[in-house]
């Protein structure tokens, strides 16, 4: 079973910006798909929910240097 969360992304400038959050995403355990779009900022993230959640997905976000929006 996998669930996907569409979540905001705010202080991305270049593409290289999105790709670190991409990378970031994409080497979660329990991510099975993350996507970044630098023009729309946001992320599509594929995952399993036994193993990981949005919040867990915001922090990495954060982590990265990057503001995790959550999208109504
Ligand atoms: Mo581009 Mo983003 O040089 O922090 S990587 S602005």
């Amino acid at each position: 079973v996998t669930d996907e969360l569409e979540i905001g992304v705010g202080g991305m400038t270049c593409a290289n910006c999105s790709a670190r959050v991409e990378r970031a995403l994409n080497r979660l355990p329990g991510v099975v798909e993350a996507g970044v779009n630098l023009a729309t900022e946001r992320a599509t993230v594929r995952f399993i929910p036994a193993m990981i959640g949005p919040d867990d997905i915001a922090r990495t976000i954060e982590e990265t240097g990057y503001e995790p929006r959550p999208l109504d």
